[in-house]
């Protein structure tokens, strides 16, 4: 079996770890995540790997080399709702590819593949859980205040699961032990595939800020009560959400969406007393995702006051924008040349682990086309042969990096 058939089995095999049968659902701490990370352990396992899950539960897979510095290569094993079966885990699936096909070589770095948990924050609105935990963002207060569509806290989700939350303490990264760290992503966008090419050596990943807004009006008959008697809270609900779309075409490759909306009582009769929704806006231009978040809370401000209604806005997430280290983008671009492939220099509107984890340690991304352009849907598809090129590209890369002439000083 091959490189491209084992990416394909692991990728056909991971996706039924799924809650639905349209498109892949792998929540956090669910029975699905379960499966997947025991499968997961299991390949890394037979890649020649020493394996963990942390406190945070992402799964580990070590090869200790010369030095206990170490080199990540990984991505998240989490998914949204009826999404794809490549976001994410086809990272993952590479990484353990990487590790298989050097398991019979030392390197100066110690290898360190690693699943990461919740990247999405789909089930709590929130976002790159384990990223944020080995960066020491978390703490017992905020794992107790973030909740999903059940009430349930992260901090029981995590507890319901089988971990134990106050342990995240002891998985935040020694950041001078690590080298670097590395992602194979699939792209989620069309440029790859137009422009023609393999593969896509990331510039630099969007700044994402994500709120929880809640809009309170009140409760009426809808027979009984006049139009300039209500307080309509999905009317004003309805007026900051074309005001977000608006506010967003303001600032050239920003980007804003409202993907959820609550209604109550949601019924067809009476007029709605609370909107719940979400916010998530992205620019590459932090100083505009500034602005675009003031535009919309002076808004909402306006709408609140003109028809006397409340409101309470909560920050899930709030990530700045980052560039991929340089020295790691031309290692990336010399190995794939010397490989013949092809590939163009692309800035990321999705964010990913990379994007926390660059703020601390010297991160690259490689992305890999995406059929059509899709993502976040069951449509999602990349070549196995491309995810295979990109296996490549990064083992070229890891042994220019353990060749590197510090090392040489380090060594001699
Ligand atoms: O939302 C994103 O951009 C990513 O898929 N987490
Ligand atoms: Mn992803
Ligand atoms: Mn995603």
């Amino acid at each position: 079996m091959n490189t491209v058939d084992r990416i394909k089995e692991m990728l056909e095999t991971l996706k039924i770890f799924s809650e639905t049968s349209n498109g892949v659902t792998r929540l956090p701490f669910t029975k699905e995540a379960e499966l997947a990370v025991s499968y997961l352990k299991q390949k890394m396992e037979e890649a020649g790997l020493e394996v963990f899950v942390d406190a945070s539960g992402a799964v580990h897979g070590i090869r200790r080399g010369i030095s206990p510095r170490k080199i990540i290569i990984g991505s998240h094993y989490d998914s949204v709702k009826n999404g794809g079966a490549y976001d994410g885990i086809a990272g993952v699936v590479c990484a353990i590819e990487i590790a298989r096909i050097l398991k019979y070589e030392t390197l100066f770095y110690t290898l360190e593949i690693i699943g990461f948990n919740d990247e999405e924050g789909v089930r709590f609105g929130t976002g790159f859980f384990s990223s944020k935990a080995f960066l020491g963002e978390w703490d017992i207060e905020k794992l107790k205040s973030q909740y999903d569509d059940k009430n349930i806290s992260i901090y029981d989700a995590m507890k319901n699961w089988g971990l134990v939350p106050e342990q995240l303490i002891n998985i935040v990264w020694q950041i001078s032990k690590i080298r670097c760290f590395m992602e194979i992503h699939v792209e989620q966008g069309p440029v790859l595939e137009k422009e023609g090419v393999d593969l896509g050596i990331v510039n630099g990943i969007v700044g994402m800020r994500r709120y929880s807004i809640k809009i309170f009006g009140r409760a009426d008959h809808a027979g009984t009560t006049p139009m300039n008697m209500r307080r309509d809270a999905m009317v004003a609900a309805a007026k900051v959400i074309e005001h977000i779309e608006m506010a967003a075409q303001k600032y050239l490759g920003s980007v804003a969406t409202v993907g959820s909306c609550i209604v109550s009582p949601d019924t067809v009769n009476t007029v709605p007393e609370r909107v719940e929704f979400s916010l998530d806006i992205r620019s590459i231009n932090d100083d505009d995702l500034y602005a675009m978040e003031q535009d919309i809370l002076i808004y909402l401000e306006c709408v609140a006051q003109e028809r006397n209604l409340t409101y309470e806005i909560q920050t899930k997430l709030e990530v700045e924008p980052a560039q991929m280290d340089k020295r790691l983008r031309a290692y990336l671009r010399d190995s794939i040349l010397r490989l013949g492939y092809s590939s163009v220099s692309l800035n990321s509107g999705a964010g990913h682990d990379a994007l926390p984890i660059s703020r601390k340690v010297p991160t690259a991304m490689l992305f890999v086309p995406s059929k059509n352009g899709r993502s976040h849907c069951p449509e999602e598809y990349s070549k196995p042969e491309n995810l295979a090129k990109a296996v490549q590209v990064v083992i070229n890369t890891l042994k220019k990096i353990n060749n590197e002439e510090d090392i040489n000083n380090e060594l001699s």
